[in-house]
């Protein structure tokens, strides 16, 4: 069994973040959303808000799992006993915000970190945009599926009454 991760913050969980896990999915026996807190990012929805949006999101690929993570992201790949962490790669800026991490991950662990580029028509999309634009009133649809863009307009909406 050749179980792999996909870290993120998923706050929330777009089309982007989806197609990676996905293609993971067909490369691993098993793969496992992991739902970390990055500290550097304001958060819009509680962890357990975005676990149940990723188990909605990803229930039709039967070799996925979502689960939450504190700590190293090392130390649970330990913990679960998976080989490999999946990144998605939108450009340049990823590469250099990734590699490090992976280079550090690299020297605490023999965890391999696989980077996987992102589809030409996700490489602008991220969560950060995503809560920007639908806070100032614009359309994200066809970007984040539409379960999660119920809620996120749900959230905002609540947010600002
Ligand atoms: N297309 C392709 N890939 C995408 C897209 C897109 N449109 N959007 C996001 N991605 C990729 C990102 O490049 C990233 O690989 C992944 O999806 C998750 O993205 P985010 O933004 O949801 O998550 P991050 O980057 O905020 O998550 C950071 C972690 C929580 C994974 C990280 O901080 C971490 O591992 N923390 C644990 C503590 C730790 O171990 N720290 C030491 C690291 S060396």
């Amino acid at each position: 069994m050749r179980r792999a991760v996909c870290p993120g913050s998923f706050d929330p969980v777009t089309n982007g973040h989806l197609d990676i896990v996905g293609r993971a999915a067909k490369l691993f026996d098993e793969v496992v959303v992991a739902i970390g807190v990055n500290a550097s990012k304001s958060r819009l929805f509680t962890p357990e808000e975005r676990i149940a949006m990723l188990e909605e999101t990803t229930a039709g690929i039967a070799n996925v799992r979502v689960a939450g993570f504190e700590g190293l992201i090392v130390d649970f790949c330990r913990e679960i006993d998976a080989v490999a962490i999946v990144k998605g790669l939108r450009g340049a800026g990823d590469y250099e915000y990734e590699l490090p991490m992976a280079q550090m991950n690299s020297h605490l662990t023999d965890v391999e970190t696989v980077f996987l580029p992102g589809a030409v028509g996700n490489a602008f999309v991220s969560s950060s945009l995503i809560k920007e634009v639908a806070t100032l009133g614009g359309d994200v649809r066809g970007l984040v599926p539409d379960a999660v863009l119920e809620q996120l307009v749900r959230r905002l909406a609540e947010r600002t009454a």
